[in-house]
This record gives C-alpha cells, structure tokens and sequence, in this order.
C-alpha cells in the first residue's frame, strides 16, 4: 500500500478540490482500499506539492465515512467527511443540478431549492474549516471548480494571512444568466475572498468581473477589480483566463508504446476496416452535444453522402452523475437516438454507430484517439475539454482531423481544427464530410500547428503560471503587512 501514517499536521501548499485524488473504495467481497484517480490535475500538482510540502483536501468517494488524514504517494491527504443527504442536497442537487447547467448557460433548466442552497453551504464551511487547519502561516491555499464557490471568503474571514486562489474550471456565464441565482451576490461575496481567480477563457474572467460590477458596483479596471476591505483598505483582487492543458508528453508516450498502437490496428480491424473513423468521447452529459453529433451522422447517412461500408462513428459515452435526474433523461434520449440510427443502416458486418457507456483505462482511450482519422468534439458549451487536446497529443504522426465546437474554451487555443456551430446541423455534416475528405498536406499542417499549442502550453505551465501570478500578486497586494505576504 502506497499509504503510511504520521503525516505533518500543517503545510505551506494546500489544494482543495470537491474530489481527492485518491477514492476510498469497498469491493463486493467487503475488501477496502484506496485507489489513486490519475487525473491532469493530480499530475500537474504533485510534484509542486512534494517540493513545497503540500497537502490536498477533499472528499474520498464514500458517505458516511470518516478517515484520518494519511500519506499517499508523497502527498499528505485530508479526507472531508459528507454525509448521504449532503451528497444528495449540495453535489448532486447544488453543483450539479443548479450550478452546472445555469453556468453552462442553461441548456438544461438549473432548479432552485432553498434546502440544496443550505447544505452548499454546509459544506462549503466544512472544507473551508478543513483548509485552514491544514494551512501553515502566510500558506497559499488554491480551492478548485464550482463546488466549493463560498471557499475563499470562508477560509478568509478565518484566515487573513492566506494567500488563496481559486480556479474555475466550467464557464462564467454572461450577466443575463447569472442574475437568474436567487444566491447570485453571496457566490460572487464568496469568490472575492481569494488573491486571484484563475477562468478558462477570456470571456469567463470578462462575465464575473461585470457580474461584480453590476451587483456590487466595485470598480474594476482590466483584470484588476477593487474590493473594498476592513478599515477602508482595499484588497486588489485579479480575475483572468489561465487555460488549463494536459500531461501532453505522457500521452504521447503512451501513443508510441507498441502494444497501444497495435490496440488501435485491432480496433479497426474489428470494426470491419471502414475508410473512416469518427470518434466521440465525452462524460454521459448534455453539455457535450452528443445528440447534435448523432442527429448529423445520421442526416448523412440518411441523404446517402456516408455509407456504414465507408465510416463509422464510435461514441463513448462514459457513465456520469447517474442519480440527476437530467442525466437519467439524456441517456434515454441519447440511447434511443443510437438504436434508431443502427436499426435503421447497421448490416451484420457493419455498425453505424458503435456505442460504449463504460469508462475505459486511458491505454485504450489513447488507442482509440489513435484509430480515429476524425474526433467530433460539439460540445454546446465547455469550460475547455481536454479530449480535444488528448486527441492532438496522441497524433505524433500528425495526422487526423479534429472538429471542435466553437462553445469549447480549446477553441480560443486551437483555431487550426475544423471548427463548427453544433447547433448548425447543416454546418455540422458540410464540416464532416470536408475532415472526412481533408488532403493529407492539410491535415498535416493543422496537426504541426495544433500540436505545437498543447505541448508548449501543457498543465505544467498552466498551474506554474497560475501559482506565480497568485504569489508574486499576494506580494505586492495592498492592505497586507509584508511579513504575512511574503
Ligand atoms: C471539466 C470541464 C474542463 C472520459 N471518459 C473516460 C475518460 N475520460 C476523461 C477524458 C478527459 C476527462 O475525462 C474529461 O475532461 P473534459 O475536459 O473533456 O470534460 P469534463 O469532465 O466535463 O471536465 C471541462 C475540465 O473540467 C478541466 O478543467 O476541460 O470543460 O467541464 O481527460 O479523457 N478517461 C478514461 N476513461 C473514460 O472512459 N480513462
């Protein structure tokens, strides 16, 4: 076990996300142990956490649990307990069912329930309280993504010597959406607590910081927005775009191991050798345009420009936030459109569509991206999407098409792919049928480019960026003595 006791009990870095790295898990025969979740963010963050002497603070998977903090990997862990209802009420209702589709400007109906508000922010004080134990004297403290909004004001009031951070990793949306949050000036109060919030893309950091300047009034000049503090000091707070990327080099390297590429030959092969893939890999969620995506595909099918001899289209659609009610209507929606399409143009040996609610391990994700000639990402509105950015890693041959909505924050970076309106349909199949068709020499020279922005601007680069400008920022920030801001 990677695990050992005895862990300091203050730290001078502290990361507080909704989610550890690390998930606690119990398996069917009453076995427990803890699996470490290798995602972007643990990748970029762990080795500035072990030379920094960091700890990460966040919930390990399981109600009703509680666990003593541990080491995990050279990381110190401090699990926050939540109970069922909690999960219920503030993840599943709050984050996900009124935060996440109002900030991804509505295209589901956000609900709105007093008792969802109270446990936010039940829980928000938790993490919050949490954090500033864990935290050191003068520490710098970065809270992570939509769930913990009220964080940075909490841990504040506590805490004044903090230099904190937040990082919004889903949109900011424009006022007029905004102001729809019966709870629309506490949220704004609580992310104003922090030194810097980082956002996806320029628009992002443009919306909150009107939104600030219509419900608050505070005078924001660029980047910079005034909030007046204690005693008529003013702290200077910054709200701008930090684009978060991938591990770009690790995928790559897992591209080039022999038995990933000999995976993506038997992908192929087993879909009957079509002329075309075209690929689509999103969380189950109806932010990704999944449905636009197969409503395309099957126009073409239909009007006979593709035939199932020539491409198939695979879609995985990896199981996602399965108890909200939204996500129980898109999978029917979803699966009923799929079955149409196959009923209607599969052949025994050829499949219009090949399917997929699973999560897979990320050597046969990179095997997929790797068997497609076309990745379709459409999604309708994306804080970034990092399978954008996966696909472009893993092409060190530097071929294969990427379609990339415009809604998609990649599209500010990567203006080398084929970008579309997903709710264009016409648009959407003429941008298809032109990747299908793309000369070799273009899609080479759009690959080079494209690869040359997700390797120079990696997750390394993206959180040394974000940590230097909140840290050098807590330096010269006004109304703090300097032995607290250095
Ligand atoms: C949020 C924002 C922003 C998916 N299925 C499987 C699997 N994945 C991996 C992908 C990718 C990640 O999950 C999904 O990241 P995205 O960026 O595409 O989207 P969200 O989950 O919505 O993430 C988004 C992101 O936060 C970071 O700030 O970019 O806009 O919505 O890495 O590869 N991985 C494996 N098996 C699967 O089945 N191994």
């Amino acid at each position: 076990s990677p695990q050992s006791a005895g862990p300091k009990t203050t730290y001078s870095l502290v990361v507080v996300s909704n989610r550890l790295p690390v998930d606690f898990e119990v398996a069917e025969d009453g076995t427990e142990n803890w699996r470490t979740s290798p995602g972007g963010l643990v990748t970029a963050l762990e080795p500035l956490m072990r030379a920094s002497d960091g700890a990460w603070v966040g919930w390990p998977g399981v109600a009703d649990r509680s666990f003593a903090p541990f080491v995990n990997d050279g990381i110190s862990i401090v699990p926050v307990r939540l109970s069922g209802a909690e999960l219920e009420d503030y993840y599943e209702g709050f984050s996900n069912d009124t935060i996440w589709p109002l900030y991804h400007d509505v295209i589901a109906p956000p609900s709105f329930h007093r008792e969802w508000w109270e446990a936010y922010v039940r829980v928000n004080r938790r993490f919050a309280e949490e954090a500033a134990a864990a935290a050191s004297t003068g520490a710098t403290v970065w809270v992570h993504d939509y769930q913990l909004q009220l964080v940075p004001r909490m841990l504040r009031e506590a805490r004044p010597d903090l230099v904190i951070g937040f990082f919004n990793h889903i949109p900011f949306p424009s006022y007029g959406i905004y102001a729809q949050l019966p709870w629309r000036k506490q949220i704004l109060d609580g992310l104003l607590g922090a030194d810097l919030i980082g956002f996806q893309r320029a628009a992002d950091a443009g919306n909150f910081s009107s939104a600030v300047r219509r419900l608050y009034g505070y005078p924001t000049r660029g980047v910079a927005i005034d909030v007046p503090g204690h005693h008529g000091v003013h702290r200077r707070v910054i709200a701008r775009h930090f684009p978060i990327s991938i591990d770009a080099r690790s995928y790559e390297e897992l591209a080039r191991r022999p038995d990933v590429q000999e995976r993506a030959r038997q992908i192929r092969q087993d879909l009957g050798n079509p002329n075309t893939i075209l690929l689509g890999v999103d969380r189950l969620d109806y932010t990704k345009g999944i449905a636009h995506r197969i409503k395309a595909f099957g126009e073409l099918l239909e009007d006979g420009s593709v035939s199932v001899e020539d491409v198939t289209l695979v879609q995985v659609a990896s199981p996602s936030r399965e108890r909200v009610g939204p996500y129980i209507a898109l999978r029917d929606e979803i699966e009923l459109a799929v079955g149409r399409l196959n009923g209607d143009y599969s052949t025994i040996s050829h499949s219009a569509i090949s399917y997929h609610h699973h999560g897979y391990p990320r050597e046969e994700m990179v095997a997929l991206y790797l068997a497609a000639d076309v990745m379709l990402v459409t999604a309708l509105r994306d804080g970034m999407n990092l399978v954008a950015k996966e696909y472009v890693a893993v092409r060190f041959d530097r071929d294969g098409v990427l379609v990339l909505s415009e809604f998609a924050g990649a599209a500010d970076e990567l203006k080398q792919a084929v970008l579309i309106n997903p709710h264009d349909i016409d648009g959407l199949k003429a941008a298809i049928l032109r990747a299908i068709a793309m000369p070799r020499q273009e899609r080479l020279r759009r690959m080079r480019a494209l690869r040359r922005k997700v390797f120079d601007n990696d997750v390394a680069a993206w959180s040394t960026a974000f940590l230097r400008t909140l840290t050098e920022g807590a330096a010269v920030r006004p109304g703090i003595p300097d032995a607290l801001a250095a």
